[in-house]
This record gives C-alpha cells, structure tokens and sequence, in this order.
C-alpha cells in the first residue's frame, strides 16, 4: 500500500523500488531540467534495480490544467457542491501541486472580455503575465470561450447570420492578442457550438466555408500564431462539423497557412467519436500536428465525464502514454494537460485528488510503457500470436 496518493499530496511516488528511486520520480512530476535534476543525473548512477526509474528521466513531460479543472460540481440537474474559490486560490494549488503551466479561455485571463476596451484587454493580460511570471508558471495557451455568449446559441463561425458570425471571428482575434501578451503562440479552439441540433437548420457544406473564412482571419491577424483544433463529436451539439482528428487536420488544408493549423487530441471526445485516443494520437503526430493533448477518461457512450486519466480504461490510457513515447511528444515543448473534473460528490479538502491522481496514473504509464517487454512482443508479433500478446500486456499491467 502506497498511502502517498490518498492524501492529494504533491508527492508522486510512482514506484516502490526506494527513496533514491522515488526521488528521480518525484523530479520528474516537476521538471527534470532543472539544475537540481541535471546535478542528480551526471553525479548519480541508479542501482541496477532502479533502472526503470532512472530510465523514466529519459524524456521529460511537462504538466498543466486550466482553471475550469478545478470546478465547484455543478451539473444540469443540481447546483454547486463546493464553495467557489478566486483565480488567485487556483493558481497557488497549480504551483503547490507542482504543475508547469495553466490553460486559460479568454475570459479566464480577462473576466468580462466582451465588456473591455483593447486598451484594458491589454493591461489586464499583462498584469496576469506578471502574476504567473512571479509564480514560475507558463500559459500554455488561450481558447475563446465562444459556447457561453447569447450571441453564439446557435453556433459562433457557423452561425447562420453573418452579424454573429462576424462577433465570433472577432473575439477570437481578441484572444489571440491575449496569448501574445500572455506569451504563447498557441490558441485553442474547441468548435464547441459549430454543428446542428437538426441537419435541416444550417447548410453543413457552407458551414466548412465559414470555418475556413474564420481561421483564415486569424491566421491573417498574426503571423505567429499557431491553431491548435479540439474536435469532439458531440454535447452541446447532437453532431458537430470537426467530430475527429481526421476531420480538423483536412480543414487545416484549405487554410492560406496549413501549417499553422493543428490539432489536440481530447481522450474522452475520442472515445464519443468511437475511436481509439492512441490511434488518434499516432495519426496527428504523423502528420507533426498534436500541438496539445487534453488527457482524461470517459466510460462508454454517454455524456462527457472528463473522468481521471485511466479511471475508465487503464489499458486504453496505456497505449496513448505508449503512442506519446514513440512520437517524441513533449520535446518540441509540448504540454500533457489534464481536462478531467472532480467527481460532484468530492469534498473541498479533496479537490485537487483528480489531478494529482491523473498525474501519478500518467507517470506510473510511462513506467509501464518504458518497461514493456518490446523484444518479446516483436516474437509474439513476427508468429502471429496475439493471443500471447495480449495477455502479456494484462499481465505487465496487473504487475507482480
Ligand atoms: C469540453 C472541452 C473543453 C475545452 C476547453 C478549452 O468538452 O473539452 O473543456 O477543452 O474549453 O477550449
Ligand atoms: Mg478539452
């Protein structure tokens, strides 16, 4: 029994080898680059019996959230379950949980965004910048929140009246310039409201123009900045325009600059799509277009639970920690974010445990994917044996 991860501590103990192996583990859940890091790597050698441990500083994952992971439990049927709680509190269980970075949608950097003056848009972003730049702590990207504004009921870019079309595309342009003063190139676009109730509500052929038209805007009103699609096929909308991965990265073809157009992959919107989040994975990083990665679980069919990380599937979550290492993710400076939720019935000295317990599942993964037998599984492969494969990796997973 490892009681570390009952307690919502910031210790990510994701091995049971010993306290010198437990350290390096527990540098990796911050930043192995640092100097303390680069000290233990050149002064210290692991005993044999911690090389998987040591191993798993090979390659360093950074780790991020954004303020809405830390949400109150309400859901459409009953209200709030836990006090809320200001950015200021959120930021300071960011960094005392030890993650790099935080997600922000436009208007969880500048609350009130539509309201503001570019003026004031500005000077309240960089006084964030300052903040986070205090606490050590980067923007990985901005996402306008398109989904809550009376304006976008039926579809922002998509919208069938070209007035608020024109009011999504320019609050999108106004969350690029929040990026830019908050420092990433990287904006976000979850097409949350972009597809119909009823296919006879909006001309779906004309609806691929608009988005086109949108990106293309934003690409043209800064030259630096990169797109990065979220697809989700479903809820709020009964279907939506980009459902998949397949789907935003051929969009991103009829933009005037397709390489500025990429994708994130959300674990759980894969899953509503029917599709394999490992599979996903591999395809966009064929492409060198999984720009960011919303890492979570979803149990079967039904509404979007951004349950931890493995809760649902532990070998589901394997094989995407498996496709991330194989693509090298993380090197170009790529964040491992977690869109997950606390349950509603979690009580407030339990709040960051969703967080703290996608993590630890994420690095004892790596662990798993590092140690797997690859000599053995290329035999079982090369005969054909899958049977064999197959429960060579229920048993990797079960351990001793
Ligand atoms: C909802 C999405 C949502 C987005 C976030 C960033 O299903 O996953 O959480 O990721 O708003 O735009
Ligand atoms: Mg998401």
């Amino acid at each position: 029994m490892r009681p570390e991860y009952f307690q919502g501590s910031n210790t990510v103990h994701a091995c049971s080898a010993g306290r010198d192996a437990r350290l390096y583990v527990r540098q990796d859940a911050r930043r192995y680059t640092g100097s303390a890091s680069v000290f233990l790597l050149f002064f210290f050698r692991p005993p044999a019996t911690v090389q998987p441990h040591f191993m798993a500083m090979k390659h360093h994952y950074k780790f991020c959230f954004g303020p809405w992971n830390i949400s109150e439990g309400q859901d459409p049927y009953g209200p709030t379950t836990r006090p809320a709680q200001s950015f200021d509190w959120k930021l300071a269980q960011l960094k005392k949980h030890g993650y790099d970075a935080m997600m922000f949608h436009d208007d969880d950097a500048v609350p009130d965004i539509d309201s503001k003056s570019d003026a004031q848009v500005r000077k309240e972003s960089r006084e964030l910048k300052k903040k986070l730049d205090d606490a050590g702590v980067a923007a990985e990207m901005t996402a306008p929140r398109l989904w809550f504004d009376p304006r976008t009921i039926d579809g922002g870019f998509t919208n069938n009246d070209p007035k608020l079309r024109r009011y999504a595309i320019e609050r999108s342009l106004r969350c690029i310039d929040v990026a830019r003063y908050l420092g990433t190139d990287l904006m976000v676009i979850w097409l949350a409201r972009e597809g119909s109730y009823i296919r006879e509500s909006k001309n779906a052929r004309r609806c691929v123009d608009y988005l086109v038209e949108a990106l293309d805007k934003m690409l043209a009103h800064d030259k630096k900045i990169r797109l990065s699609i979220e697809p989700k096929p479903n809820e709020p909308m009964d279907h939506a325009y980009v459902p998949t991965i397949g789907h935003a990265l051929a969009i991103a073809q009829l933009t005037r600059d397709p390489k500025r157009v990429g994708c994130l992959i959300e674990s759980a919107h894969a899953i509503l799509a029917g599709l394999d989040p490992a599979d996903e994975i591999d395809f966009a990083m064929a492409f060198g277009k999984l720009w960011s990665l919303h890492l979570n679980d979803q149990n079967g069919l039904k509404f979007d639970q951004d349950k931890p990380f493995g809760s649902a599937n532990l070998r589901v979550a394997f094989n995407q920690v498996r496709a991330l290492e194989r693509n090298g993710y993380g090197k170009r400076g790529e964040y491992v974010c977690f869109d997950v939720h606390p349950f509603r019935t979690t009580k407030p000295e339990h709040w960051m445990a969703h967080l703290d317990n996608s993590r630890r599942t994420f690095l004892r993964l790596l662990e798993k994917a590092r140690t797997y037998d690859e000599a053995t599984a290329k035999k079982l492969i090369a005969d054909r044996n899958y049977a064999a494969l197959d429960q060579m990796v229920i048993e990797h997973l079960l351990g001793d």
